[in-house]
């Protein structure tokens, strides 16, 4: 059957202008996240064939593409998530109906690994701090005090996919030992492989996570993986917030089970707990690792082109691994 000019389209919440100008060019779009959303999964459902979604953290989870969403859509083959991490999307209920999800890998790396270094020093050289210190015109009463150093670390990464080994990479020139955990070992890197991530956590003095978020990894970093890091020890967050037991990581922040931490991404964003907020010796940010106009432009483009690619009857360029490509009538 030949592909309608402009088949209908459920874009779950905002998206950059860019994407937004081609989507309404190539698509006919309906916004979940204006009006009633029961209401017009109501009129239109039964019509949709495509989705563009982003974060589904953002705005309470309500851009949750859920298996509850997808039943809604009988006619849907396909979800175009905008950002590498698809833990928003349930794959599972969407490669049971043969639906494909793309993500939008590989574009993002090398500025999510520079932002990871740069969040790395700004917390055990505490720059924040430093330049809170020159701005509070406390520098006249006194120097701001000397800090932890990078330079006796050895750093282990949670996670050795893409942007593990872009972030590995650029360790590697500042000289540190590297050690990482994943499930498997990926053949011809140089650096050790932990199957053990509390063996990981003992050896190391810093621990970057950078895997995906979703039930498999909910809270892999707990209580007893940050008393392994230890009091001189440094938590990176660049993966989820899901990934962390927030409240275990606070109760280690504020009794010196760990010295810091520096954390882009968190449990319920866009909220990032009080507590963490009241905290000297941490380092937030709100979840801007890809967060450049060059890279959120190619991540975006890349949505638009999946979808392309599936309206013109090729196939999207990037589905994740869990979903087949679309069957065709
Ligand atoms: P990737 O290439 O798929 O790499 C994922 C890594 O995590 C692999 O090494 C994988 O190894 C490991 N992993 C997966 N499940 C695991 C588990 N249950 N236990 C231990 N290790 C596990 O993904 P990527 O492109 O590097 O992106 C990684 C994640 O970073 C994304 O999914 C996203 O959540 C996050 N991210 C955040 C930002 C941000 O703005 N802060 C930006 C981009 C990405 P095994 O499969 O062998 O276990
Ligand atoms: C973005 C991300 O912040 O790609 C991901 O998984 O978390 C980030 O690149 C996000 O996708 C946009 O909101």
């Amino acid at each position: 059957m030949a592909e309608p000019s402009r088949p209908d389209l459920l874009q779950t919440g905002p998206m950059m202008p860019m994407v937004e100008a081609q989507l309404s060019q190539h698509f006919t779009v309906h916004r979940l996240d204006q009006g009633d959303a029961d209401q017009l999964l109501a009129e239109v459902g039964g019509r949709i064939r495509a989705v563009a979604t982003g974060v589904g953290s953002t705005a309470g989870g309500k851009r949750r593409v859920t298996g509850e969403l997808l039943a809604r859509l009988p006619k849907v083959e396909i979800v175009a998530n905008f950002g590498v991490g698809y833990d928003a999307v349930d794959v599972e209920a969407a490669a049971a109906r043969g639906i494909v999800v793309t993500n939008t890998p590989g574009v993002l790396d090398d500025e999510v690994a520079d932002l990871t270094i740069g969040l790395l020093l700004a917390t055990i050289r505490q720059i924040p701090q430093a330049e809170r210190h020159l701005r509070a015109g406390l520098w006249p009463q006194g120097g701001f005090p000397l800090t932890a150093t990078l330079r006796d670390r050895t750093i282990g990464l949670v996670g050795m996919g893409r942007i593990g080994q872009a972030i590995a990479r650029r360790l590697a020139g500042f000289g540190r030992p590297i050690a990482y955990h994943s499930r498997r070992a990926v053949e011809g890197l140089p650096y050790d492989h932990y199957p053990d991530l509390l063996a990981l956590a003992r050896h190391v003095d810093v621990l970057i996570a950078i895997i995906p978020g979703g039930p498999e990894t909910t809270h892999l970093i707990n209580a007893d993986v940050l008393a392994a890091l230890g009091p001189t020890g440094v938590f990176i967050n660049v993966a989820r917030g899901s990934v962390v037991d927030e409240p275990a990581l606070i109760r280690a922040l504020q009794q010196g089970t760990i010295a810091s931490a520096g954390l882009d991404v968190f449990a319920h964003e866009p909220n990032v707990p009080a507590e963490l907020v009241a905290l000297d010796n941490v380092v937030l940010l709100p979840h801007v690792a890809s967060a450049t106009h060059a890279t959120r432009n190619a991540m975006g483009q890349l949505v638009v082109d999946n979808l392309l690619a599936w309206r013109e009857g090729r196939d999207p360029l990037t589905p994740v691994p869990e979903t087949p490509l679309p069957a065709r009538a």
